[in-house]
């Protein structure tokens, strides 16, 4: 290990919808977290580790996306972005070019204007917008906090992601890694397979349905003796009985699709067969109910 090896711990916030998950997995190089056009796709922090040899490692820790909390879901969403804040060594706060400085931003900066550690302000969707567009962004929100930095991007295409990198490690302390080069996240295999259920859930679902959807795992049986197949069983858990039918479909075409889209992405994660048994069951209110949540893995002591 070189002696100007730098690493830290990097937080990405920001409104929801604006590219958090999509730019951390793009930097790491895999898909660790969910990404979907619906808002709030994100739920817990999730952490991940890109180390650069000779050069340093970042933690970072994607979050799920700042919004008016509605129910104790949503509480406990906040709180697992907004306590990241205070334990990192860099905040980067992630915007859209065609953003509005609104109320939602706004009490972003304020929070923003309480931490000691430099934040940036990044500038996601670059490729969308042209260079007017994302300069007025720049002035927009450069009233609101004091940006160490400020770094357009794609994190779609990939623009801007060195210069970002490069920018990253300037605030970073100099110190030893805090993980071995082979580590990529904290998420188990259960916890992103279950995650890579509810992705093409919100993808096939619409309306109000994925936000009321959380999964869980059941089994999951490795493979084992001559047989190469994993076994796994998830419940897709909803809120309301009217919700269980649309989820299953006509004929159960719906379920179907969700399994079969949900069976290839794991396959690909695990490197091998998988059968997958999908079920679903509703209980109701789940998101307002604490006890449910804690059962569901949302549970605030894991901070
Ligand atoms: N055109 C374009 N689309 C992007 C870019 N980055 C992300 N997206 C899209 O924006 C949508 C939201 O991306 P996510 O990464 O899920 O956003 P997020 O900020 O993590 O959202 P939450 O988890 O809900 O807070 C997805 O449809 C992405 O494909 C980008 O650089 N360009
Ligand atoms: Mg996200």
């Amino acid at each position: 290990m070189s002696e100007n090896f730098k690493s830290g711990f990097v937080t990405i916030v920001g409104r929801p919808n604006v590219g958090k998950s999509t730019l951390m997995n793009h930097i790491i190089g895999q898909k660790i977290a969910i990404t979907s056009n619906k808002p709030q796709t994100t739920r817990n922090r999730i952490q991940t580790v890109y180390t650069e040899e000779n050069k340093g490692q970042i933690v970072f820790l994607d979050t799920p996306g700042m919004h008016q909390a509605k129910n104790k879901l949503g509480e406990y969403m906040m709180y697992a972005a907004k306590s990241t804040i205070n334990e990192v060594d860099l905040v980067l706060w992630l915007v859209e070019p065609d953003t509005k400085v609104g109320a939602g931003d706004k009490k972003i900066a304020e929070l923003l204007n309480t931490v000691d550690v430099p934040v940036m302000l990044i500038i996601n969707k670059i490729d969308m917008a042209d260079g007017a567009k994302v300069g007025e962004t720049i002035s927009a929100f450069s009233s609101l906090c004091d940006f160490a930095e400020v770094v357009p991007v794609s994190a779609l295409h990939g623009q801007g992601c060195d210069d970002l990198l490069d920018t990253i490690f300037k605030y970073l302390p100099e110190g030893p890694a805090f993980y071995d080069e082979e580590t990529v996240t904290n998420q188990t295999l259960r916890e992103i397979t279950a995650e890579i259920i509810r992705e093409k859930s919100l993808h096939a679902l619409n309306d109000e349905v994925p936000h009321g959807i959380a999964i869980e795992i059941d089994a999951m049986k490795e493979p084992s003796g001559k047989k190469k197949i994993w076994e796994i069983e998830a419940t897709i858990i909803c809120e309301k009985d009217s919700h269980k039918g649309i989820i299953i479909g006509k004929g159960g075409s719906m379920i179907k699709k969700i399994g079969t889209n949900s069976r290839y992405e794991i396959e690909k994660l695990l490197d091998a067969q998988v059968n997958l048994k999908l079920f679903v069951k509703v209980k109701k209110d789940w998101r307002d109910n604490e006890y449910q949540l804690k059962n569901l893995g949302y549970k605030k002591e894991d901070y």
